[in-house]
């Protein structure tokens, strides 16, 4: 159940209670694609050290390896990782069009090759939501079809009324699984995804059409696909309104700290992005002046932490010149620790944005830090 405790603006500040517990929104998911989150962190540092709340895994990764049933045999997900937070599961959707081979979109689902050893798969949206059942995920996103930058009109228009028919098929699937007897999660949310390219009619009607069959959550999909960020925040200015006030919103896939405080002032409540992680195994740093690359030379002897203003765990033992080195010595470590700060940094950007809201600051936080997190130092 999702209870609104406060708004600024547009901005939102709410309470998110699931079966495997409270989230404060709003809020970031950790990405842990195959259930693991990239760079050897674990489920103990994420919970013991990282300020994390979700984390988010993907349907399409673990049904092709450990396989699904296996995880159900371990228990379900929660068990298997040992993490007993809520998890958010993607529906492979998104996966299937941007990692798969050969697809072909049908009707009934998509047929691909699997992108580790080319075996023949189908997936439509009866047998996302028996994945993610078997998972038994906090919440399970419905099957979508993420649509390419830019896309013509008609096509647009089509797959969107095919992603709704979709919608009502996972829908009815869900509430089957729920109901079944030795289901890992009979509580199991179940969140419509809203599509729409560019095209902000098609956005709105399709916004309105899905928030009418009274989901768990709602998403907005198919956007940071290329599209300049100005764009984007357009069509979520267009799309918000439409969007239930009760439910969660969650922007898929965004984005940089910039773009999920401006999200948040535009009525978002939920974001994920590999970028922490991602960028971290890169050498790329974030921190509350801006973005540095800590292989650069200037941090040779820099006997800072890698953020001055960080209290995590790396910028309290370690200096910009050891993680530099750790880099340049190829140290598995190096990637280890940096995405252990970026994860926290983004964590904090969060509770921070949530403090704001709560003393009513939430502008003069936007204010002082959407550009300067931005920048490059
Ligand atoms: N659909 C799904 N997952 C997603 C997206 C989407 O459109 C995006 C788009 N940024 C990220 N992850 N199912
Ligand atoms: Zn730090």
């Amino acid at each position: 159940m999702f209870t609104l405790l406060k708004t600024e603006g547009h901005a939102r500040r709410g309470i998110f209670e699931t079966v495997h517990g409270t989230i404060q929104t709003p809020f970031f998911m950790n990405v842990g694609t195959a259930a693991a989150i990239k760079g050897g962190i674990s489920s103990i540092d994420l919970a013991n050290e990282l300020k994390c709340q979700v984390e988010l895994c993907n349907t399409y990764h673990l049904h092709l390896r450990p396989g699904d049933k296996i995880v159900r045999q371990m228990g379900g997900l929660h068990q298997f990782m040992n993490w007993h937070k809520p998890i958010l599961t993607d529906s492979g959707g998104f996966q299937v069009f941007s990692l798969a081979k050969l697809r072909r979109i049908r009707e009934e689902g998509v047929y691909f090759q699997s992108h580790i050893d080319g075996k023949a798969i189908f997936m439509g949206p009866e047998e996302s939501m028996q994945i993610q059942s078997n998972l038994g995920s906090t919440i399970a996103m419905a099957f979508d079809e993420c649509v390419e930058n830019p896309a013509p009109l008609d096509y647009v228009k089509n797959s969107c009324a095919r992603t709704t028919r979709w919608l009502i098929r996972c829908q009815k699937e869900m509430q089957r699984l729920n109901s079944l007897e030795g289901t890992i999660n009979p509580h199991q949310m179940l969140f419509g995804i809203n599509q729409g390219g560019t095209y902000d009619a098609i956005r709105v009607s399709h916004m309105q059409e899905i928030a009418q069959l009274g989901l768990d959550g709602y998403a907005i999909g198919g956007l940071a696909v290329g599209e300049p960020t100005e764009i984007m925040y357009h069509i979520i200015e267009q799309v918000e309104p439409h969007m239930p006030v009760d439910k969660p919103r969650y922007l898929m896939g965004v984005g940089t700290p910039s773009n999920i405080i401006e999200g948040v002032a535009r009525g978002v409540d939920m974001f994920d992005c590999v970028m922490p992680s991602r960028n971290a195994r890169h050498g790329t740093i974030f921190t509350w002046d801006g973005i540095l690359h800590i292989t650069n030379a200037a941090y040779e002897t820099d006997s800072q932490p890698l953020d001055p203003k960080c209290d995590c765990p790396v910028c309290r033992n370690h200096t910009r010149a050891y993680v530099r080195h750790l880099f340049k010595a190829k140290e598995q470590l190096a990637g280890r620790l940096a995405v252990m700060h970026n994860l926290y940094f983004y964590n904090t950007l969060l509770e921070r944005i949530r403090d704001a809201l709560d003393a009513g600051e939430f502008a003069q936080f936007r204010k002082e830090y959407s550009e300067r997190l931005a920048q490059r130092i």
